[in-house]
């Protein structure tokens, strides 16, 4: 249960019952305010706690993107959550959790709210060309058991979603208020967070938690329908380098796959992808 000061601003009783689930949220803890749910949930899965340990929090004061990126999370309008994953997957597969946590999100909110979103690689979820949802799943690798000086294995990745629910445009910083959005401003009424919540546990529950191995590669087929970015012409921007190519693919591990002016094709697993402007 909540480890917390304040009354909690959702109950966790009363959200596991709805969730109903058979892992995910079995294990729930809500704060109001916390740094980040990652960065809780890290601890707690180093010292070993199960799969499906769900944590939500109706605020983060250290909300993080990739590269120490910061994610805004202020009170009352977002879905800011984490949780465990422990799946059999090779190191290599799971390079593709992003993309699999990314369409379950997606396909969540069209249902919820009956219009299209978009996934851009490799963690994000678009709506009319604004972000709604950023996705983060940090892993952690040990040794495998048995074996000196030998390979490594996964042994937990945390996977955190951020999901604007009832921002409107004023709310958000002016810095990028072009490029954000949230369900409220796409449906043009309001949500209440608490349903979303239940049916992307449910979701979530179903897709990632019995035989995520097997389903992975029609979750990378159902992110491909998603994606407006395949088979165009892109630039792939990196910390030291731009790369101009056509997006082939998505790998088996999530990787993007680009074909280059030579007709090379090559895999690359890190990088914002635009669109080539005509
Ligand atoms: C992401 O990183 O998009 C991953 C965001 C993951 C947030 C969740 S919330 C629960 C869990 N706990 C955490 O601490 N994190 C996870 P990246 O692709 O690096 O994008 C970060 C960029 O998105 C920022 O640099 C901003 O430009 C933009 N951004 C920040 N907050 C936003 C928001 N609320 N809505 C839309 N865009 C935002």
């Amino acid at each position: 249960m909540s480890r917390r000061t304040e009354k909690p601003f959702w109950d966790p009783d009363k959200l596991q019952a709805q969730f109903n689930t058979e892992s995910l949220g079995k294990r729930l803890i809500v704060f109001n305010r916390i740094t980040s749910t990652n960065d809780f949930l890290k601890r707690l899965a180093r010292r070993g706690a199960e799969a499906g340990t769900l944590v939500l929090a109706d605020q983060q004061t250290a909300g993080r993107g990739r590269l120490g990126r910061s994610w805004q999370s202020p009170p009352g309008v977002g879905l800011w959550l984490s949780f465990i994953l422990r799946p059999e997957l090779s190191l290599e597969t799971a390079g593709a959790l992003p993309l699999a946590v990314s369409v379950v999100v997606a396909e969540t909110l069209s249902a919820i709210c009956g219009e299209p979103f978009s996934a851009k690689w490799p963690n994000d979820i678009l709506a009319n060309n604004r972000k709604i949802c950023g996705i983060l799943c940090e892993t952690q690798i040990s040794p495998a058991a048995g074996l000196v000086g030998g390979s490594n294995q996964l042994d937990y990745v945390v996977a955190g979603i951020g999901i604007n629910v009832n921002q409107r445009s004023r709310d958000f910083s002016s810095d990028w208020r072009r490029r954000a959005t949230s369900l409220a401003m796409i449906a043009g009424h309001p949500f209440d967070r608490q349903n979303v919540l239940v049916t992307l546990v449910q979701h979530l529950d179903k897709a990632l938690f019995a035989n995520l191995p097997q389903e992975m590669p029609a979750l990378l087929s159902r992110w491909r329908a998603l994606c407006p970015e395949l088979g165009k012409s892109i630039v792939l921007r990196q910390a030291q380098t731009t790369i101009t190519g056509i997006f082939d693919d998505v790998g088996e591990g999530g990787e993007l796959i680009l074909r280059l002016a030579d007709g090379q094709r090559k895999a690359y697993s890190a990088g914002e992808v635009s669109l080539v402007q005509k």
